[in-house]
């Protein structure tokens, strides 16, 4: 016995891979990069099984959660706080008209307020007492509980692409002390809200909220330029433009982050590009004036677009995910130079 549904697919011109997003019939809007997820989303959408429930995750199930810091990494958040190269988050302005979730975290917990209905959203992350917010949004599976999905990391030594089928890391950025806002899609169904205060998930704050259908769903507005985190590299313009809109994009099948340390000049970047290249991020870190995060752990499908707020200079655009085994994606090339003018 045939049945049909109906469907309304939005492709953006000229990208590649097919970029877009696809409305299902109950208004779900959901972004997706590549056929593969377009295809998976149209056979979700048409699954009996999956159309009257949240489960609707990400249209790639690979998930990542928990955002893994380096050497590198724990050297430049610890310099953060003296380092003036990476500006704190400027106020900014909302953007077309769209509505607000808030995350208020003061590294003992964290409350989420504001809307819950599916569709793009601002994410306004406020934090006290806190060097950097930085919350991960975390999207549950159909009939999987938090506690599960974090068991799938633990067990596989905080590997987060072990998430795959169980949740999805849709939303991860982090602000310096203050207020910072980014957008992203929410979809129906159970959502976990983390303040990513350590290097133990296991202790991070964390609070749970269900996001409704919507009949008219927000659609994120159209950035100024898209990057996207792929195996293994960083596609997009190389020079990005303070305060434009940027969307980032994880159009890869892996868990992947976009992090950067900026140098003081060309030849220093040069210089730290090839050094993490060559896996020596302790020798890379010595020449890293600043630091700013545009995307933590974030899993595949995760949308995330936002405002540059990182001081102009030179950064070395960079990835620190591990393979399964071991080597960090900046290894096999997840590292790309670009330049932030103002
Ligand atoms: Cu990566």
């Amino acid at each position: 016995m045939s049945r049909s549904f109906a469907l309304r697919l939005e492709l953006e011109l000229g990208e590649v891979p097919i970029t877009g997003h696809l409305t299902d019939a109950h208004g779900v809007c959901t972004p997706f990069a590549g056929w593969i997820q377009l295809v998976a989303l149209i056979e979700q959408a048409g699954d009996p099984a999956t159309t009257d429930d949240a489960a609707r995750a990400a249209p790639t199930p690979k998930e990542a959660p928990l955002k893994r810091t380096t050497a590198l990494l724990t050297g430049l958040i610890a310099g953060l706080a003296t380092s003036a190269a990476t500006a704190p988050a400027a106020p900014i302005a909302t953007s077309a008209g769209l509505p607000t979730l808030t995350l208020a975290m003061n590294g003992k917990s964290i409350h989420v307020s504001g809307s819950m209905k599916a569709g793009a959203v601002i994410v306004v992350a406020k934090t006290s007492r806190e060097e950097q917010s930085s919350p991960p949004l975390v999207k549950l599976a159909r009939k999987v509980s938090f506690a599960q999905a974090f068991r799938q990391v633990a067990a596989h030594g905080g590997d987060t692409n072990y998430l795959d089928g169980h949740a999805t890391i849709t939303y991860n950025t982090a602000n310096s002390a203050g207020t910072g806002r980014a957008q992203t899609v929410l979809t129906p169904g159970r959502w976990v809200a983390l303040d990513s205060v350590n290097n133990n998930p296991a202790t991070w704050p964390r609070a749970s909220f269900t996001v409704s259908r919507s009949g008219h769903p927000a659609s994120l507005p159209k950035p100024a330029a898209t990057v996207k985190m792929i195996e293994f590299g960083f596609t997009g313009p190389s020079t990005w433009h303070e305060g434009e809109l940027i969307r980032f994009q994880n159009a890869g099948f892996l868990a992947h982050m976009a992090v950067a340390a900026q140098a003081k000049d060309e030849q220093d970047a040069q210089t730290l590009s090839a050094l993490l290249l060559a896996g020596q991020d302790n020798q890379a870190q010595k020449l890293a004036t600043g630091f700013a995060t545009f995307v933590g752990t974030a899993s595949a499908g995760a949308v995330q677009q936002q405002r540059v707020t990182a001081a102009p200079g030179i950064y070395v655009l960079a990835c620190f995910m591990d393979t399964q085994d071991h080597r960090e994606h900046t290894r096999l090339g997840m590292e790309r130079i670009i330049r932030i003018v103002p």
